[in-house]
């Protein structure tokens, strides 16, 4: 009778975790399994994410990936005609090695830019011809190297000014060469890789007052011909927005111009949007707590609700970080307060938003 009740248990325990284990570890879909019919999901990464249970995590969840900092002008030539390969080869290596696509983030920028770049060799302010062909060179070096392994390019980031009276921001860039700064640097990064796709990418792209000026400014260069292919929106978002009348009418007014939509950035900050720097006031609270979760699902839901809606005009979503170990916005714009905004927790385990944007 015991033996036999044993040999029962014993068969009923090994059924139940062949059924449930595969269910449980093995089965559970991953973000781009579950968006494989609609785009890809990427994530902006550091070297350090590369190993241990943050790589797995990355082949599990993403099929994009994205340097956050190490394609950068600064971190690539900290010195004339001498670039730093080293971070960059190994996140291309590592996305190649595991089937995952690659965007190439930035090649040029009014931040992260080497100090070099702008000062001639007489101390001075460099001419135009010398910035020119220097952004040429930065840009070839670049591009030529992942040529067929980058398939996207953010060729220019955040050139609109601030100033909703201005157009193009009062950067050293567009101080020296105007217009130029966006046409050539376009057309240097399709010369040396013509498969590749190009992006202005750009943040606040959802307020119809920055919408408008940034859907001018690419009519303008598509019709002097300027190669360009699509919008990157940074998706930096919050609790508060952008609403989704907001993103639906951005989406529409992007697509009308026949460019690709891609959100390069997208993160869900707790805190409203703040655009300066500051120092964290006393008392100022960082507790994630369970009301705050359940806003940021129920937004991450509408935001990825629409993301389907338009599915033939997205061609990309990536978030800004991999977990809320560690975020950009635990710096910005407040040093030093924690942020929670991506789908999985401090412990890369998935949040309840992570269940709101693959339960539909
Ligand atoms: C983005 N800027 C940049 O595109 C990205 O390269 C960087 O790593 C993080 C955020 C967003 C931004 C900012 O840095 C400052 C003011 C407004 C927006």
């Amino acid at each position: 009778m015991l033996p036999n009740l044993f040999k029962k248990l014993t068969f009923l325990l090994l059924l139940c975790t062949v059924v449930a284990l595969p269910h449980l570890a093995f089965s559970q879909p991953g973000l781009k399994d579950v968006y494989k019919d609609y785009f890809p999901i990427g994530v902006a990464v550091g070297t350090r994410n590369l190993s241990g249970e943050e790589a797995a995590l990355i082949k599990k969840q993403f099929n994009s990936i994205t340097a956050e900092n190490a394609m950068k002008m600064g971190p690539i030539q900290p010195e004339e005609g001498k670039f730093y390969w080293k971070d960059t080869d190994a996140i291309v290596s590592f996305a190649v090695e595991n089937g995952i696509k690659i965007r190439g983030h930035n090649l040029g920028w009014h931040e992260q830019t080497p100090k070099w770049i702008f000062i001639g060799k007489d101390g001075k302010t460099v001419s135009k011809s010398v910035l020119l062909q220097r952004l040429k060179d930065h840009i070839t070096t670049v591009v030529s190297r992942y040529k067929g392994k980058i398939y996207a390019w953010d060729v220019i980031n955040e050139a609109i000014d601030d100033d909703p009276s201005k157009s193009l921001r009062q950067s050293p860039w567009y101080q020296i060469l105007g217009d130029d700064f966006l046409v050539k640097a376009f057309e240097y990064a399709h010369a040396a890789d013509p498969e590749a796709q190009l992006f202005y990418n750009d943040y606040n792209t959802e307020f119809p007052e920055k919408r408008e000026r940034i859907y001018t400014l690419l009519k303008g260069l598509l019709a002097k011909g300027v190669p360009i292919h699509g919008i990157g929106l940074q998706a930096h978002w919050s609790l508060q927005e952008p609403s989704a009348e907001n993103l639906r009418a951005a989406i529409e007014r992007y697509a009308s111009l026949g460019l690709k939509i891609q959100f390069t950035e997208l993160d869900l900050s707790i805190y409203p949007w703040e655009k300066n720097k500051r120092a964290r006031r006393t008392g100022e609270s960082d507790v994630f707590t369970p009301e705050l979760e359940q806003q940021q699902a129920d937004r991450y839901a509408m935001v990825f609700k629409i993301f389907r809606e338009y599915k033939d005009v997205i061609t990309n979503v990536t978030f800004w970080n991999v977990s809320d170990r560690y975020s950009w916005l635990d710096e910005y714009p407040v040093r030093g307060r924690k942020n929670y905004p991506l789908l999985f927790d401090t412990k890369l385990q998935p949040k309840k938003a992570f269940w709101a944007v693959t339960k539909f």
